[in-house]
C-alpha cells in the first residue's frame, strides 16, 4: 500500500497543476465577451437581467467540445482574481454558470451595490488563456 500510495501523491502533487495550466485552450484572437446590460453604474429595481454579448467566439452547451466555443460564466461580487483560472470553476451564488448555453438570464440580487464580471470559459468550466473577460461593472439594486 506505502509503495503505491505515495509515488501517486507526489504525481498528484506535482504534476497535476503543471498538467492542468498546460491544458487551457488558447483564446482565439480578438475574443470579446461584454455586458449588453446592465450598464456600468445603472441602479435597477427588481431582479437584474443580464444579457451577455460575446464576439470572436461561439456558444455551446457545457460539456461539448467545439472548437472556439465555450459559455457563459457571471462573478457576483468576485472578479478574475479571485478565481483559480486552472481550475474548473465551482458552482456558487458567487460564480454563476450558463451551462446551457444562455445568453440572458435574471438575477436577483439583494438591494445593494454589487460588482458583476462576465468569465466565457471552455467546455469544461476551465478558462481560455488569456482568460475572456469582461470588465467588471458596478449596479445598484434598490
Ligand atoms: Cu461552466
Amino acid at each position: 500500500m506505502k509503495k503505491l500510495f505515495l509515488p501517486l501523491v507526489a504525481a498528484l502533487t506535482f504534476a497535476s497543476p503543471l498538467l492542468v495550466a498546460a491544458d487551457r485552450v488558447a483564446a482565439p484572437e480578438g475574443a470579446k465577451v461584454y455586458f449588453i446590460s446592465p450598464t456600468d453604474g445603472e441602479t435597477i429595481q427588481g431582479p437584474v437581467t443580464v444579457r451577455m454579448g460575446l464576439s470572436g467566439m461561439g456558444v455551446a452547451p457545457a460539456g461539448v467540445e467545439v472548437d472556439k466555443t465555450g459559455h457563459h460564466h457571471l462573478l457576483v461580487n468576485k472578479t478574475i482574481e479571485e478565481v483559480d483560472l486552472d481550475a474548473s470553476l465551482p458552482f456558487s451564488d458567487s460564480t454563476r454558470h450558463f451551462g446551457g448555453g444562455q445568453t440572458q438570464a435574471s438575477l436577483d440580487l439583494p438591494a445593494g451595490t454589487h460588482t458583476l464580471q462576465l468569465l466565457f470559459m471552455d467546455y469544461r468550466h476551465i478558462s481560455f488563456d488569456p482568460p475572456v473577460a469582461s470588465d467588471v461593472i458596478t449596479v445598484t439594486v434598490e
